[in-house]
């Protein structure tokens, strides 16, 4: 069993809404997350580019939807996947709605748009119970379809000892933990993409070495 790699990933298109978006023609991976969490980061570890997520975050953009063309190979077969990077949302101290710390276009883009199959939420490992990333994954929990996932993944846990850690998989069982630092956490990720989109997986946690 090989390694998923990203051998592919363009940019290809900033919209400002689901109204100029591309085409729903190929399956999407949203990542969202609060600014600062380390989502382009994410992006271009993900990836292998040094600058993918930033090339296009120039100022002015960086409230922009920004769509990324990726192929993935894994036991010699392609996968071709689209990323989607959503605008970071803001802190919000009080009890605000979404809407307010987002903007209504995307929360329209996260509610309505049917080519989302993976909703890559992330966290801040140093303040995993932050109320704004609660509210935001409430809120997805409210209209997720059967045919779409909803993955919490914890960025930054090089920035914790082995006992937070132990505490953070306690309380967020089925969350991935990682680190853009040390570059580690990354390749499970890609396993949960390619299961979700293509089913192909074969990865460990299935029981036993053989499907029926
Ligand atoms: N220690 C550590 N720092 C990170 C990690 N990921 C991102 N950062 C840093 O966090 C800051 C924000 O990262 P960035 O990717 O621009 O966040 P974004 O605003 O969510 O796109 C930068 O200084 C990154 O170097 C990580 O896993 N560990
Ligand atoms: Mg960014």
């Amino acid at each position: 069993m090989s390694t998923p790699r990203v051998v592919e990933a363009d940019f290809i298109k900033s919209a400002q809404s689901i109204a100029d978006s591309l085409p729903e023609d190929m399956s999407e991976v949203v990542f969202l997350g609060r600014s600062n969490v380390g989502k382009s980061s994410t992006l271009n570890t993900l990836t292998q580019r040094k600058n993918l997520a930033k090339s296009s975050a120039t100022p002015g953009k960086t409230q922009l939807i920004n769509f990324f063309e990726t192929r993935y190979l894994y036991n010699e077969q392609s996968y071709p996947v689209r990323f989607v990077d959503l605008p970071g949302f803001g802190y919000a101290k009080v009890s605000k709605s979404l809407k307010e710390v987002w903007q209504k276009n995307l929360v329209e883009f996260i509610h309505h748009r049917v080519s989302i199959r993976l909703f890559i939420h992330l966290r801040d490992a140093r303040h995993p119970h932050a109320k704004i990333d609660d509210d935001v994954e409430n809120y997805i929990s409210e209209f997720i379809r059967p045919d779409q996932k909803y993955l919490t993944v914890f960025t930054k846990i090089d920035k914790l000892n082995q006992k937070e850690r132990a505490k953070l998989k306690r309380d967020f069982p089925g969350s991935i933990a990682l680190s853009n630092l040390k570059k580690n956490g990354h390749e499970r990720v890609h396993h949960i993409i390619l299961q979700t989109i293509f089913a192909v997986d074969d990865a460990p946690q299935s029981e036993g070495g053989e499907q029926a």
